[in-house]
């Protein structure tokens, strides 16, 4: 069957599949969405209540479905699974997540689906690496939301920081989704500017604390707000609505989704997040940014942190 570029599938409509289904209605970007929970009453109040507000947007499609209903989609955002409590990292999450995921693409796998599939759910990256190994799928459709928020985080802090819109910042957020991901400090422009120069052009001389409390924030950003409102949402919704119109758009826009590494770095056979390319068919190609010799290291030790868990599920 054709892949209708206007239809997505989100399965799993807890906090984080309702928002992005909420952010996706309002994005205008699909005429078509179904949305598919283990709980199917849940799935069916969410789009009750989602489509309830299509009066005030534009008109489409949104109703409960089943994974017979995934065949033409453009799409399947995955964010089903238990999310982190106050006291577990994402990488507690494993067991629990890896279970529900294979047992969501083992469905998938059995109908035709020539779409992208759209990792969220925590540990992100082992559970796209486990997406990818189960579907079979060439590396370039399976994609995992990565470091995409934690990017958007950082852009948002240095933008505060610097008084500049974080839409002219570009700086990334790479590695694990989690505790071993890093920032790579060497390639980040403000408007064109090395940041360090832009730094100075607002007074700011004190490049390490900055760099340290920045990083910290961002890092921290998910355990401050689960601990202040258990769940973490709309970030990540809005963040799932920017891949989404990379890919429905073919914009080859440029963000740090995870991916397969195939010798990046010397980095392979692991997920993790790179800017990457991304386009109508997923991952175009991804950017092998330049690295000081300590964020390579950094990289490499989130390569092996995540490849460890790996084997240990493995
Ligand atoms: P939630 O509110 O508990 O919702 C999870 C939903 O998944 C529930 O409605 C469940 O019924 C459903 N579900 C469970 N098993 C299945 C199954 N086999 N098939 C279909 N549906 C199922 O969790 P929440 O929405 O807060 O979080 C979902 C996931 O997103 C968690 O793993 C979070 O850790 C993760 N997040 C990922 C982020 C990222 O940046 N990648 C950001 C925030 C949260």
């Amino acid at each position: 069957m054709a892949v209708n570029s206007r239809k997505v599938v989100i399965v799993g409509c807890g906090f984080v599949g309702s928002a992005s289904a909420f952010a996706l209605m309002q994005s205008k970007l699909f005429s078509e969405m179904v949305l598919i929970d283990a709980d199917q009453r849940r799935a069916e109040g969410e789009a009750m209540d989602i489509g309830h507000g299509m009066a005030f947007a534009s008109p489409m499609k949104i109703y409960a479905g089943t994974y017979d209903d995934i065949t033409d989609a453009a799409v399947i955002v995955i964010t089903a699974g238990a999310n982190q409590k106050p006291d577990e990292t994402r990488l507690d999450l494993i067991r629990k997540n890896s279970a529900i995921m294979k047992s969501i693409v083992g469905e998938i796998k059995k109908r035709e689906f020539h779409g992208i599939l759209l990792i969220v759910s925590n540990p992100v990256d082992i559970l796209t690496y486990i997406a990818l190994k189960e579907s079979g799928y060439p590396a370039n459709r399976v994609i995992g939301s990565g470091t995409v928020l934690d990017t958007g985080r950082f852009r948002y802090e240095l933008g505060e920081h610097l008084g500049v819109d974080s839409r002219s910042v570009h700086a990334y957020i790479i590695g694990e989704h989690g505790d071993s991901e890093l920032a790579a400090w060497s390639d980040a422009r403000i408007g064109g500017l090395p940041i360090h120069d832009f730094c100075e052009l607002r007074g700011h001389y004190d490049h390490d604390a900055s760099m340290d409390r920045i990083f910290n924030n961002v890092r921290n950003s998910a355990y401050e707000i689960i601990s202040r409102k258990h769940a973490t949402y709309y970030g990540i919704a809005m963040a799932v609505c920017r891949i989404c119109s990379a890919i429905v758009r073919d914009e080859r826009s440029i963000m740090p989704v995870s991916s397969l590494m195939t010798g990046e770095y010397g980095i392979q056979d692991v997920v993790l997040s790179i800017p990457s390319v991304v386009d109508a068919n997923g991952i175009e190609a991804v950017v092998p940014i330049e690295l000081s010799e300590k964020e390579l290291d950094a990289l490499r030790n989130s390569a092996n942190v995540l490849k460890k868990i790996i084997q240990e599920n493995s």
